[in-house]
């Protein structure tokens, strides 16, 4: 089968929820990924994240066919060897006590949404059905219908409502809006480190500091959602740990699993995690483990590597290299460690035509609104690769 064939196959067959690059790949490794005429690219977007480690490690591929011979899931209803593991060493790595296991990003923020409010009923003592979570706007959590419904992006949510109340949304970056939105049914305020999907939004520095303290005052919980900001993402192993806070819960995902199977994961305090009792939340799938054997082995990978240290020595090296491109078409670059957005002008015709010019160069990325071109490669990548990805990207920007 041709690419042709197969593009064609699932226009036909799958559901037109996405408008992919037209690039059929087959195989990964490392930075690298190959399409099935052979043709080799530099893949800038590691699936939103998840495969900080690089596609296909080989110790994950090793650990995930191990534990697949042995023992995939048992349901929650039984133990397994893993789980425990597990969650003891994503506590020790976040410094939390305890951790609710789950499979996809949406999931987890469902959890902590849950959590949250059972926190403000039974420990804060909310007024009954009453709990307020604050959100910012420009958010991407997920897209279970809670979550788009305190979106503010009409793609995500035109036509799927009636939505779930309880939310109230701020403008991010703003401390002053927490401030001020904070009244006594508030039970957490739910935001991520930067933006990613609203634009590689960087908030003011101290921002994520001065939540911390206001939260603090009120006994409102801050919840960070670190699904595609954290594991080294951004030069740190958790983005809030650029401004040294620790937040009440942290919701993980994507990378967690290092993109071999979907793993993700509230962590909490036992003070706040410690409201759940037996029955009332979980998910088939969730904790088992194969998923927990996978997760242990990516995140030793991580820290083993020198993952977290490489993104931030290549993001500074590469957003460097960036700010010397003189484009018209260029508005600002801007990042934290391997997490760069290129913003452009609004005559620059929108990312989308970069992102398909790239995509002839051998680079594979993703543009995130109209003006914004996303580079996030995977955190294994060297000097040399960023040279060579940096030619074809001054080329593009400088040519079209
Ligand atoms: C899609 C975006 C990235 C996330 C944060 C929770 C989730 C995500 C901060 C939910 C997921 C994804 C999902 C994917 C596209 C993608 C995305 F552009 F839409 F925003 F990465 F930038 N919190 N992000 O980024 O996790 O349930 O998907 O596991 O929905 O098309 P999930």
């Amino acid at each position: 089968m041709t690419s042709q064939n197969l593009i064609d196959m699932e226009d036909q067959y799958g559901a037109h929820n996405y408008l992919p690059l037209d690039v059929v790949l087959t195989r990964g490794e490392g930075i690298w990924v190959y399409d099935i005429d052979g043709k080799k690219y530099l893949d800038f977007l590691s699936a939103y994240s998840s495969v900080n480690q690089g596609h296909c490690h080989p110790r994950i591929a090793k650990k995930m066919i191990e534990q697949a011979q042995k023992l995939t899931i048992t349901s929650r209803a039984f133990r397994n060897d893993q789980l425990g593991l597990f969650c003891k060493e994503v506590c020790d790595l976040t410094n939390m006590e305890m951790l609710l296991p789950m499979n996809t990003g949406a999931e987890a923020v469902e959890t902590a949404i849950k959590m949250a409010r059972k926190w403000g009923y039974t420990v804060k003592g909310v007024e009954k059905d009453r709990a307020e979570i604050i959100t910012c706007a420009g958010n991407f959590h997920g897209r279970t219908t809670t979550i788009i419904g305190f979106s503010t992006e009409q793609l995500y949510k035109q036509y799927f409502g009636p939505f779930t109340p309880g939310f109230k949304s701020i403008p991010f970056g703003n401390p002053k809006a927490l401030k001020n939105a904070i009244i006594k049914n508030t039970v957490a305020f739910l935001v991520e480190p930067i933006q990613a999907e609203g634009g590689v939004l960087i908030p003011p520095d101290g921002y994520l500091k001065e939540c911390e303290t206001i939260c603090r005052e009120n006994n409102v919980l801050l919840i960070l959602d670190e699904i595609q900001t954290g594991l080294g993402r951004c030069g740190k192993l958790f983005a809030c740990q650029h401004e040294n806070v620790q937040p009440d819960a942290f919701i993980l995902g994507k990378a967690l699993s290092g993109g071999f199977y979907p793993v993700s994961a509230v962590v909490s305090t036992r003070e706040i995690m410690g409201v759940f009792k037996p029955g009332e939340h979980g998910s088939t799938f969730a904790g088992n483990p194969l998923a927990c054997s996978v997760a242990r082995e990516a995140l030793k990978v991580l820290v083993e590597e020198g993952l977290v240290e490489n993104s931030e020595k290549m993001g500074n090296y590469f957003m460097d290299k960036l700010k010397t491109i003189k484009s018209k078409h260029i508005k600002e670059v801007r990042g934290k460690g391997l997490l760069i957005g290129v913003e452009l002008v609004p005559e620059a015709g929108g990312a989308r035509r970069f992102a398909e010019a790239l995509k002839e160069e051998g680079l594979l990325c993703k543009e995130t609104h109209e003006n914004v071109i996303r580079f996030a490669p995977p955190l294994v990548i060297t000097k040399e690769d960023i040279d060579w990805a940096f030619e074809r990207i001054k080329k593009v920007l400088e040519s079209l």
